[in-house]
């Protein structure tokens, strides 16, 4: 293990060094636990390769490897599109070896193509989401020093905003201008020699505020992903169809709608927008039998799964959020599937904490995807008693490697990276999420866990959202607020408020039960998909104080 914290570097094949001369100091450095056989690369790599030309190699080159409403691409035709990117990159944009390469664009075959083309030059990716404007992107752009950028001409304007300095070349598709340059690029192209260890991604992350990180990934953790969870917990075959709507530049999204079919040669079908109103009709359509998707998308999807012929699916992960059990249940009693809850996070590239079908507790997150070790921690960093909560802590083949970043000090403490979540473990071992460490709520002594009371408010049929958070009080310092969408047809009042009231008392200890409810439209959320409780903190803030 210290063997692999000291281990040097392979020779980088960047010409441009950046992204290695701003990996974190290796004393911060999380333990990566790469003694598996399945995770012994060999100290040349190239992803792309990998996960792209391998299936040709392997005669999968005329199956779908994309199917998206505006075409189909097999992966023999992917690669071709992937090649003349690449190609136009290094002839026609003086694009060398580690220059970071922005991507702007929703979930379509360009996006990916581009995606592929630069992993196969050496370059470092930096996906971004679609909704970011200038002022985001700016930060990304300065932040990771970004040379070059491929952008989806519907999406240019904002980026075209953005304060970049050193940005050298935008060019955009959609409008036929990456189309000529590829029309003119050769269609073969050598893939970079790239070291396992060379960064191929940067993947930012905001956080609830401030700054946005910049998580910093090789071409070996793609596949260890790959290898790991995918491989072992969920267990794709060549034949699946996966759909889902996480945005590839969110890596849920880059695991479970690119990487992980790829790596099995199976079909992806990307949808630019999949809402949970319009993703059923899409499986349908499309005979998807894995499904990645958030939580809340899933408990919208159950009550529309009558009109909707969903009997191809046969896998449906759910990440990003908590689980609650009754999304659990009500997408059982639609569908009879068993949703696969896990843990990821943006530093840790993927999921780390999930459990196969017939390994699954409804209600717990799981046990340590296979590669990986997980434990609950005091303040000090001393495992807790089983039962007791604390502060969730991992380590496994990936882990946080921030772009110059202070906070990387945060995340990684005595070789484990640190989530910012609060978990028990269970005498079997199993992890049960509590609440993100600053969701706590205080409330006249009582520690309460916010997506405890969300969890028991979603099992009344009145409620078709809710986010529950500390609203500040005179006299108890912090009261329970739930803020709350609720179902048609049900009256946003105060005999609805009792009764939602009196139903959290017969679910849970009566202590913790919602004192304020206040019903709303809508939740703030990312374009993740998370609720934004900071956003709902801020409100509770100002709602008192009016
Ligand atoms: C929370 C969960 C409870 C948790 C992600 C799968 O969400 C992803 O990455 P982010 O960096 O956020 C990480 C944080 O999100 N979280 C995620 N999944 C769960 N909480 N149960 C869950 N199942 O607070 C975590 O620390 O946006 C998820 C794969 C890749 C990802 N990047």
């Amino acid at each position: 293990m210290d063997g692999m914290m000291t281990a040097a570097l392979a020779p980088s094949a960047h010409r441009d060094s950046f992204a290695r001369d701003n990996l974190p100091p290796r004393e911060q450095w999380p333990v990566f636990l790469l003694d598996r056989p399945e995770f012994q690369y060999p100290a040349r790599l190239n992803c792309a390769v990998e996960l792209l030309d391998r299936n040709i190699e392997r005669g999968r080159g005329d199956h779908p490897a994309l199917v998206t409403p505006a075409e189909t691409l097999t992966y023999r035709e992917l690669a071709d599109r992937v090649n003349r990117i690449a190609n136009v990159l290094t002839t026609q944009l003086d694009f060398v070896p580690g220059n970071r390469v922005l991507l702007r664009s929703a979930n379509n075959a360009w996006m990916v193509a581009a995606y592929f083309a630069v992993l196969k030059a050496g370059g470092v990716v930096v996906a971004t989401m679609p909704l970011l404007r200038a002022k985001e992107l700016g930060q990304m752009l300065r932040k990771a020093r970004i040379s070059h950028a491929l952008c989806d001409a519907r999406l240019a304007e904002e980026l075209r905003k953005a304060d970049a300095p050193e940005l050298r070349h935008l060019v955009t598709w959609g409008d036929g201008r990456l189309e000529a340059m590829c029309d003119i690029a050769c269609a073969e192209f050598a893939a970079c020699d790239t070291a396992a260890d060379d960064v191929c991604l940067i993947g930012f992350t905001s956080g609830s505020t401030g700054e946005p990180k910049g998580t910093m990934h090789f071409h070996r953790d793609m596949l260890a992903i790959c290898d790991g969870y995918s491989a072992q917990v969920l267990r794709p075959e060549p034949s699946d169809v996966f759909i889902g709507s996480p945005p590839l530049a969110f890596t849920f999204g880059l695991g479970g709608l690119v990487l992980f079919p790829f790596r099995v040669g199976a079909t992806a079908v990307l949808l630019e927008k999949a809402p949970p109103e319009e993703l059923p009709a899409q499986i349908a359509q499309h005979r998807a039998t894995v499904c990645f998707t958030a939580p809340t998308a899933y408990r919208v999807m159950a009550g529309l799964a009558s009109q909707h012929d969903m009997s191809s699916l046969r896998k449906c992960v759910s990440a990003g959020e908590a689980l609650p059990k009754p999304v659990f249940e009500a997408w059982q009693q639609a569908t009879g599937l068993k949703l696969m809850d896990g843990i990821g996070a943006t530093e840790m590239l993927h999921i780390f904490v999930a459990a196969r079908e017939d390994q699954i507790r409804p209600g717990a997150t799981g046990l340590p995807v296979p590669g990986y070790r997980a434990r609950v921690v005091d303040e000090d960093g001393a495992e807790v008693p089983r039962g007791t909560p604390g502060r969730l802590a991992v380590q496994g083949p990936t882990g946080c490697r921030y772009l110059a970043d202070p906070r990387q000090a945060q995340y990684v403490q005595h070789g484990w990276n640190i989530t910012g979540d609060t978990y028990v473990q269970d005498e079997d071992g199993y992890f049960w999420y509590q609440a993100r460490n600053d969701d706590m709520i205080i409330s006249a002594g009582y520690n309460i866990a916010g997506p405890e009371v969300e969890v028991a408010l979603l099992t009344h049929p009145a409620v078709r959202e809710c986010g529950v958070v500390g609203a500040p009080d005179g006299e108890r310092g912090m009261v329970v607020r739930a803020y709350v969408v609720l179902h048609p047809g049900h009256a946003a009042d105060d005999a609805t408020a009792k009764a939602l009231q009196d139903h959290v008392k017969r679910e849970i200890a009566p202590y913790k039960y919602p004192r304020s409810i206040v019903f709303v439209d809508t939740l703030p959320r990312t374009e993740t998909g998370k609720l934004q409780r900071f956003a709902l903190r801020q409100r509770a803030q100002q709602d008192t104080a009016a």
